[in-house]
């Protein structure tokens, strides 16, 4: 079963395209360096800071978490849009719920085997469409793209969805993540052109 996600721009705006944005069919590979070597077989993924039962899980154990796929829409903060992603994986609600979150947390560092950084409200991390995905297209998740394990945002610009995503810690205060700290935006809403700030 597929959910269709790509109607959520209407609590964001008219147009399914972001102001600003073009429509692209390919799948552009955007990374601050190279792609990472990571072995499913050695990877953690650690969840993290302010909550009740830190979690540390193996690939394995993720892929037995409850699972979904969604047909979403990416949008790059440079310009680029590709509709109708199809994206296969556990959803931040059902991680956060795993881990009980204290009633202090407020904001939501995610960290990735290649050094990046992104951080975003806590409150726009607890959407459905916020998944950790393992599968594109109903294949894995090419390591291009963040293979084994990448985080996709459809509601924010792509900069906030980690490839290679190791860990999510749980902030009782803002900070800034790798793009945030040179001036994109913390919010980063495609539909309010939030791109720096
Ligand atoms: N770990 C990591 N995640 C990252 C990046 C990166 O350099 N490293 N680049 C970001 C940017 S700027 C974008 S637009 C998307 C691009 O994803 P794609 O390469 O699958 O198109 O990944 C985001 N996630
Ligand atoms: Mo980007």
């Amino acid at each position: 079963m597929v959910t269709d996600t790509t109607d959520l721009y209407r609590e964001f705006g008219d147009s399914r395209l972001p102001p600003g944005q073009q429509q692209t069919d390919g799948f552009p590979v955007l990374s601050k360096g190279g792609t990472p070597a990571v072995d499913p077989a050695e990877w953690t993924f650690e969840v993290f800071g302010a909550v009740d039962e830190p979690l540390a899980l193996s690939f394995d154990e993720l892929l037995e978490l409850p699972g979904e796929t969604q047909r979403q829409d990416f949008h790059c903060v440079t310009g680029w849009s590709k509709f109708d992603c199809l994206f296969t994986g556990v959803s931040f609600p059902t991680i956060a719920d795993r881990a009980g979150l204290t009633s202090d947390a407020v904001h939501v560092m995610f960290h990735s085997a290649d050094g990046y950084t992104t951080d975003l409200p806590l409150d726009d991390c607890l959407r459905e469409e916020v998944l950790f995905a393992y599968g594109y297209d109903g294949d894995d998740l090419p390591a291009d793209h963040g293979g084994p394990l990448r985080v996709v945002t459809p509601h924010k610009y792509a900069y906030k969805g980690a490839k290679w995503v190791t860990g999510i810690e749980l902030l009782t205060e803002p900070e800034r993540g790798y793009w945030e700290q040179r001036g994109y935006s913390s919010t980063a809403d495609p539909w309010n052109e939030e791109r720096y700030g």
